[in-house]
């Protein structure tokens, strides 16, 4: 069997969008509609275990007993997020996060190979879109052949469902593919599509469980920048490339 396609996970992942980002966009739509809540760093820390903004919202909401009529609740939050994602874009356009170490090398040298890609996300697609532009160009986005997002799918990870929905318009075997991810939401959610994953962790994630990673990395790795090995077995690789991406596949293979 020959790997043929990766699909990326992106916040944490292609980028660490989350702190100077989601919680940013978060926090400046807070204000902006004269609502006195901040989250603090370590406040979100523990919010991130719930996937998708308007769900993580709600939950803060019910958890500090915020009183709204139920039946205004969801048009509430639904406000608040869109102008969050208003001012999460504007943040990419300001270039206010860049890629992880090694994205856009990897990504290159994967195009080349001629590998499939996609991407299986929670975020909003607008996110996305304005991530990848910023970064790499507008014209990158079509080297995605799906761009799985928000949601597309009812049930967000750590549900399979959003690898499944990708999977399915690739027409793919989840065995001919690897998936990317940095979070034990975001492993089981591929696990559960039949996909093995590649963990790269970062500050939010780098306790998390990964049970069943093929390995688990602080980053991609550049020239210059190797990566440090945190699970999985040894090897001469310093960074993933398509050596490496082809030792990993091999080992389960
Ligand atoms: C990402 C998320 C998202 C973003 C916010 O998870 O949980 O909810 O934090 O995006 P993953 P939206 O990396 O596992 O996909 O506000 O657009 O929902
Ligand atoms: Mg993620």
């Amino acid at each position: 069997m020959a790997l043929e396609a990766l699909i990326f996970d992106v916040d944490g992942t292609l980028a660490n969008t989350e702190r100077d980002g989601h919680l940013k966009a978060f926090n400046l739509a807070f204000k902006e509609l004269g609502l006195d809540w901040h989250w603090s760093n370590e406040v979100y820390h523990e919010l991130l275990n719930v996937t998708g903004g308007q769900l993580r919202i709600k939950y803060y909401f019910k958890k500090h007993n915020l009183m709204f009529e139920h039946q205004y609740l969801d048009d509430f939050v639904a406000s608040i997020h869109q102008l969050k994602t208003k001012i999460y874009v504007r943040l990419m356009e300001e270039g206010a996060v860049p890629l992880r170490i090694g994205v856009k090398r990897f990504l290159n040298e994967v195009r080349q190979a001629n590998l499939r890609l996609a991407i299986a996300t929670t975020t909003t697609s607008a996110n996305v879109d304005a991530l990848i532009a910023n970064t790499l160009g507008a014209e990158a986005l079509d080297w995605f052949e799906v761009i799985g997002a928000g949601n597309i799918v009812p049930k967000l990870k750590p549900a399979g469902d959003i690898y499944t929905y990708v999977l399915k318009k690739m027409n793919l075997d989840p065995i001919k593919c690897l998936a990317f991810e940095d979070s034990h939401n975001g492993i089981i959610s591929a696990t559960q599509a039949g996909l093995k994953t590649i963990i790269t962790v970062n500050e939010y994630t780098d306790k998390h469980e990964f049970d069943g990673a093929l390995v688990v990395l602080d980053h991609l790795g550049d020239k210059d920048k190797p990566f440090s090995l945190i699970k999985g077995n040894t090897t001469n690789a310093t960074c993933v490339d398509v050596a490496y991406l082809r030792e990993l596949y091999a080992t389960y293979c």
